[in-house]
């Protein structure tokens, strides 16, 4: 049957391009066999993990060959992140060869210079526009200056002259200008998500959808890309769910992760449903949205997760990354099948994550793995789940406080000198992991932990701090500041937000890549705009809230 296809090859969150297809009015079906390529007569291939993962996928189901005779006939075709880069020759990931439609290797980007992957909203500058006396059609797919798109890759096409030709937008990473989207007759692909690139990327969707992107090549003309660096800080809305009483799911939100009802209480913890709380953030312009189940600890059977629903009904509505945390381990069913937690993550992608957070269990691994002498096995949650989806699927939730020491000599652990003195008026303190919530300390500091955690593939850092979360007072810059200096995967800063001044305290004086916060926009008392406005006055750059 014709029509618009997807070629899936079951690896990661294509749910929420589904999702995003179908808010915009169009019905995709599925490639199942090679055959099915020719029939369409549109396609989309949204790459997910690894570029080899992605051609081994393709060559083993018979699709190379097929598509790319898909791809010679004329008909549109679209490709989404290792969907584009699987157009070029090959890749530095990789041994296996690439389509081969574009001339060109996909390189790693250099991780001596900036946080690998680049991860977040970045602008795409258009370099290819239509010649004054076309006849208005929108030869740049929607791809407009002034937005900001989500990228998330560790490997990216350089601009060079030998892709030139190809080259409809060119997006800067520190020091590297790379190709963050392509256009030449009927083929586009874009390195950044659209389906996670809120309304402006919803845009840039609808445009290949409704074929308003195709021109006559001879009639468009070129320039050339400016350097400008426009990776925006992330601003992180975060949802701590459990069960209430009546078994419902709920959005609540602790001090130092004390989440008992205070004495006469009266419900006042439970700060609404996870989904709508969601969206609520998404159409506020949260850039992205974790929700962490905090009763994880709680054995669950897979097929009763229950924050597979919130994410299959969130990721319908709400088209920002989504990251899911708690629980993110082996879980055994009562029968007592074992699913390894590479199992769980799958069912969470599949349900609409973009990411998993593991807390728990990553302290776990990296005991494990100093206990081996700093050998990896290969069998941790964050090896196994990195390997299949890549290390971007994998952030790594720290729940440290602070363990204070008069003198550094008083611990083997790394020590950080605070400005928070502590009870006896100790200038310093280690900070020391937790597992099950910060119910259990463990002989972990997080810099022994971040490091490990780096070297096994996590692709990203969330750093709460108990001692701050949820009391208002700021940042725990210090532990923020240890923390980059140790390694070079993005972090996350968390706990402690309650005014618009904190957010630009975490940006000058650290080099964070994304701010966390739970309790003040929960409670509605500082919205997610009023961040941005406020950042923006001070030159922090961020995503302008679009519509
Ligand atoms: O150990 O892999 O099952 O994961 C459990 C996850 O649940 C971890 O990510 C852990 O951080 C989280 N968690 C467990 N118990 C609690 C609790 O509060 N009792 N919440 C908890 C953690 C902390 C932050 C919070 C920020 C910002 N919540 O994520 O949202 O501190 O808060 P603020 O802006 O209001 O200060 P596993």
């Amino acid at each position: 049957m014709p029509g618009l296809y997807m070629l899936d090859y079951g690896a990661g969150n294509v749910r929420s391009l589904v999702n995003a297809v179908n808010r915009l009015g169009f019905e995709m079906k599925f490639v199942e066999e090679p055959s099915d390529i020719l029939k369409a007569d549109k396609l989309i291939f949204p790459g997910v993990g690894a570029f080899g993962h992605a051609m081994e996928a393709l060559n083993k189901k018979g699709y190379s060959e097929p598509l790319k005779e898909y791809i010679a006939s004329g008909r549109p075709f679209m490709g989404i992140c290792v969907g584009m880069q699987s157009l070029f020759e090959g890749s530095e990931e990789s041994n296996l060869a690439g389509l081969g439609v574009i001339p060109g290797i996909v390189k790693e980007f250099n991780k001596s210079t900036k946080a690998v992957p680049h991860m977040g909203w970045n602008a795409a500058q258009v370099l290819k526009s239509n010649d004054s006396e076309n006849d208005g059609q929108s030869i740049n797919y929607s791809i407009k200056n002034e937005s900001e798109y989500y990228f998330v890759h560790s490997f990216a096409v350089p601009y060079t002259n030998k892709v030139k030709d190809w080259v409809l937008t060119t997006t800067q990473y520190g020091d590297e200008v790379f190709v963050s989207s392509v256009q030449r007759g009927n083929i586009f692909a874009t390195q950044f998500h659209p389906e996670k690139s809120g309304f402006a990327g919803l845009r840039v969707l609808r445009s290949f959808l409704e074929g308003t992107g195709i021109v006559d090549d001879s009639k468009v003309t070129m320039t050339e890309p400016v350097p400008q660096n426009r990776l925006t800080k992330r601003i992180i809305a975060c949802l701590d769910v459990r069960s209430n009483d009546n078994g419902d799911l709920v959005v609540t939100k602790g001090d130092q992760y004390d989440v008992r009802e205070k004495e006469g209480g009266n419900d006042v913890r439970n700060l609404g449903k996870p989904v709508d709380l969601a969206r609520r953030y998404f159409e506020e312009g949260a850039d992205e949205v974790t929700f962490l189940n905090i009763t994880s600890f709680r054995n669950c059977p897979l097929g009763d997760l229950p924050m597979l629903e919130v994410l299959k009904r969130t990721s319908e509505t709400v088209f920002v990354p989504l990251t899911i945390g708690g629980g993110i381990r082996d879980v055994t069913d009562p029968d007592g099948t074992v699913h390894p937690a590479f199992e769980v993550a799958g069912e969470y992608f599949r349900s609409g994550a973009d990411k998993v957070s593991i807390g728990s269990d990553a302290v776990y691994a990296v005991e494990k793995y100093l206990a081996n002498g700093s050998k990896k096995d290969g069998t941790s949650a964050i090896e196994s789940i990195a390997k299949a989806y890549g290390a971007q699927a994998v952030v790594v939730s720290v729940d440290p406080r602070r363990v204070y020491v008069k003198d550094p000599s008083e611990t083997t652990h790394h020590v950080v000198k605070n400005s928070k003195k502590g009870p006896n008026g100790e200038e310093y303190c280690w900070y020391q992991c937790t597992v099950k919530g910060g119910r259990e300390g463990r002989d972990i500091d997080v810099r022994q932990l971040v490091t490990a955690c780096e070297v096994l593939g996590a692709g990203e850092i969330l750093l709460n701090c108990m001692d701050r979360d949820g009391t208002n007072s700021g940042y725990e810059l210090e532990l923020i500041n240890d923390v980059k200096a140790a390694v070079s995967i993005p972090v996350i800063a968390s706990s402690g937000a309650g005014c618009v001044e904190h957010f630009d305290e975490l940006f000058e004086n650290t080099k964070a890549d994304a701010a966390l916060a739970a309790g003040i926009f929960h409670r509605r008392e500082v919205p997610i705009q009023e961040v941005k406005s406020y950042l923006r006055k001070c030159k922090v750059s961020c995503r302008a809230v679009d519509t």
